[in-house]
């Protein structure tokens, strides 16, 4: 017989039992005895607590993206679950294993519309992968484990499960569950010496990297291989810190704003080898680098769920497997020699070089994020986390940094704005002794800007740098491109960054020319606790290669030929 528990320790101890450290939460009296049952293990199961919904379930999606394993979120019914369904979708497109636990109305008043009652199923259905309701205190143990285990499986994503407010607070003997195992498919050995054959009749061949759940070991053994055969690699969107860019195959990431070198290389090869990624609308151009259903290029596809190969391309050569055991296996199965394309792997490279390498800084005035990025990564150590979110600020990131580790990059595939800052917090509290920064832009800080409180009293000593331009940038590149001119909607008045971030207790400095940012950065890294950068850039700096005025002018000119 097992020991008499309320359902919400039982649920408390099924968390700790599958491996929980960390979750994120936004309090509600829906879920009272769960908060009680993780008193009991407070010492184990560090339990951060929000401002905002949205910024926990981030943060809890960071927190599976770095671990390969659930990152937790609590909140309460309707209004907090609601809140925190960004985070929902931003695991979903981004295929990060997420557990969003939800406090419900009790089962007796489920379906009368009760106070703040809300159908997850319906709410959620599109977005995760499995939404589950707990029937019964006894099968909480069930339900969490399956939970766990779909969330972590094969493609990872999220998983919502409703808690009903009276399955929390009655009593339970069930017994524990075991602690749950990810599943993830090998690949069938065969499809090595099919790699190989299409390997050695290929001329321009192509590796993209993707997806995960990846780690260390995967990344050095995909790279050992990558280098071993001369193939150029590249990464999708926000996922360039899968293998180190310092290597001679990294030839760049194929995320937006790719370098148009690195489209035309992927249009042109004849071989694409894909490992990991869903080729989604952003490395594909908008599905023209390569084309559905049969691409030109000769398709290798490796994905762990058997339901995205084949879905909008058909490959050559479908491969159901995990990245892990796919890439523990290349090494010895898949060697090639580079001959024939090493000239264009070194070429590639050198386009990437080129591309990665800030310019100048011009005299005028704003601060220029390019060396910033350059100042920032000599600064930084190689283990040293990079956090953003959405805007046109990320296309400096996403250029100029050299990613030099796996997990060090923690950026939305999803293209949510306000992620950044939260990634920030689960990246410092997994990893106390790394540094960790969070870019972002001023309309993207101010969409979890409330988490520096969460900073704060978390003690965690994350850097957040916020590129104001005063205004929401990539709406307006759009906007001047479409209706030059005619601005609206684009313009932000902003508060006081600095006084802001001091009113919470944050060390925090502005910057207002590029060579004032790198005197700053050293004192925020000294500084005892959170601090924060405001860079005050230039609104003509549109992107790193566009300004405002000739982006303007060239839509009106491209208007006044077509009128
Ligand atoms: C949650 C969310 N809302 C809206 C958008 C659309 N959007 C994409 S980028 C952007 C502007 C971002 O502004 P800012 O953070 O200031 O960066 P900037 O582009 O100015 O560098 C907007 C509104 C989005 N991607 N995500
Ligand atoms: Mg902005």
């Amino acid at each position: 017989m097992t020991a008499r528990r309320t359902g919400g320790r039982l649920l408390a101890d099924q968390l700790a039992l599958h491996g929980c450290e960390l979750a994120f939460c936004v309090p509600g009296e829906s879920y009272l005895p769960l908060l009680d049952g993780l008193f009991d293990h407070r010492d184990g199961l560090r339990l951060v607590t929000c401002r905002h919904e949205a910024a926990a379930a981030n943060a809890a999606e960071a927190s599976g993206k770095l671990t390969g394993r659930p990152g937790v979120c609590i909140v309460t019914r309707g209004p907090g679950a609601t809140h925190a369904a960004v985070g929902v979708h931003t695991a979903r497109q981004d295929s990060t294993p997420l557990l969003l636990l939800v406090g419900q109305v009790a089962r007796s008043q489920r379906g009368r519309e009760a106070f703040q009652e809300i159908e997850l199923e319906q709410v959620f259905g599109s977005i995760a992968k499995g939404v589950f309701e707990i029937s019964d205190p006894d099968r909480i143990p069930e339900v969490v484990a399956s939970a766990f285990t779909l969330a972590a499986s094969g493609r990872q994503g999220p998983v919502v499960v409703s808690l009903p407010e009276d399955i929390l607070s009655q009593d339970s003997t069930a017994p524990d569950a075991q602690r749950y195992a990810a599943r993830e498919p090998a690949p069938d050995p065969n499809h090595f010496s099919e790699l190989k054959r299409l390997l050695e009749g290929a001329h321009r061949p192509l590796v993209l990297l993707g997806g995960g759940p990846w780690n260390a070991e995967a990344s050095t053994r995909l790279s050992a291989w990558a280098q071993a055969c001369e193939l150029p690699v590249a990464a999708s969107f926000r996922r360039q810190d899968i293998v180190d860019n310092q290597l001679g195959c990294y030839i760049g990431d194929a995320g937006l704003g790719m370098n148009p070198r690195l489209a035309q290389r992927i249009r042109e090869a004849d071989l694409l080898i894909a490992i990991g990624p869903r080729l989604t609308e952003v490395e594909t151009q908008s599905y023209t680098l390569l084309r559905p259903p049969v691409p030109q290029q000769m398709l290798v596809h490796v994905y762990p769920d058997a339901r995205e190969i084949g879905r909008v391309y058909q490959p050559r050569l479908g491969v159901l497997a995990g990245v892990r055991s796919f890439a523990a296996a290349l090494e010895a199965s898949a060697q090639v020699s580079g001959e024939r394309w090493a000239d264009r792997t070194r070429a590639a490279r050198s386009d990437y070089e080129a591309w990665s390498r800030p310019p100048k800084p011009s005299p005028s005035s704003g601060v220029d994020l390019g060396d910033v990025m350059r100042s920032v990564r000599a600064e930084l150590p190689d283990d040293a986390i990079i956090c953003s979110g959405a805007g046109n600020y990320t296309l400096w990131v996403h250029r100029f940094f050299r990613y030099r580790r796996w997990g060090t990059q923690l950026a939305p595939q999803s293209g949510s704005m306000g992620y950044g800052v939260p990634a920030s917090l689960a990246a410092q509290l997994l990893h106390p002794e790394r540094a960790v920064v969070a870019f972002a832009g001023d309309g993207c800080f101010q969409m979890a800007g409330q988490e520096l409180a969460t900073m704060v009293q978390e003690r965690l000593p994350i850097i957040v740098i916020v590129a104001n331009n005063r205004m929401l940038a990539t709406i307006r590149m759009h906007q001047e491109r479409r209706f030059p001119a005619r601005v609206i909607g684009t313009d932000l008045v902003n508060p006081d960054f600095v006084a802001l971030a001091r009113a919470y207790g944050v060390h925090a400095e502005r910057v207002e020319r590029t060579e004032e940012f790198a005197p700053a950065f050293t004192r925020a890294r000294s500084a005892a606790g959170p601090a924060l950068i405001e860079l005050l850039t230039d609104q003509e700096a549109l992107t790193p290669v566009a300004s405002l005025s000739d982006t303007r002018a060239q839509a009106q000119a491209a208007m006044a030929t077509r009128a």
